[in-house]
């Protein structure tokens, strides 16, 4: 038994076959400065559905997506979650949303707005979001820890 799972590269008309195997081209638009982050760790964008196990969304520059399958016809929770994991396996929940769709027979589009996301988790208390420490660069897990710049650049040289 084999499981065939075709990308069309637009255009197409492709075979439109009637089973209970519909699926959702998941994307959305993750609102992280994703040239900014640090070096030790990996963003990951995971999503549930119906509270079932995560799965790890395809990430480009700031767009995340997925193909989700085998979902049956009627309405669906999913949850999206954007954590940085550092290499140490600590984890840093950024911003997450959860929308309802109702899925239809065959292969539907669903894009969830920048708008729904919750960014208000701040593992250290200090009042700053987790989502604007990471993005300025300063350690979430460490409220004594301020906020560094540091200006690099060449002087001229004689
Ligand atoms: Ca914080």
């Amino acid at each position: 038994m084999a499981i065939l799972v075709s990308s069309c590269g637009g255009g197409g008309s492709g075979n439109s076959s009637a089973n209970s195997a519909n699926q959702i081209e998941l994307s959305t638009t993750v609102n992280v400065d994703v040239n900014n982050l640090p070096q030790d760790g990996m963003l990951h964008v995971y999503v549930s559905v119906d509270g079932g196990a995560q799965q790890d969304m395809q990430i480009t520059n700031n767009d995340a997506t997925a193909l989700i399958s085998n979902l049956p016809t009627g309405s669906h929770t999913i949850d999206i979650e954007v954590v940085f994991v550092y290499d140490n396996s600590a984890t840093l929940v950024l911003s997450s949303a959860t929308s309802s769709v109702n899925v239809a027979e065959g292969s539907s589009l669903l894009d969830i707005a920048n708008t729904s996301y919750i960014s208000t988790y701040d593992d250290d208390n200090d009042g700053v979001s987790n989502l604007d420490e990471i993005n300025a660069g300063s350690p979430p897990f460490d409220s004594s820890c301020v906020l560094e710049v540091s200006v690099v650049g060449d002087c001229t040289l004689g």
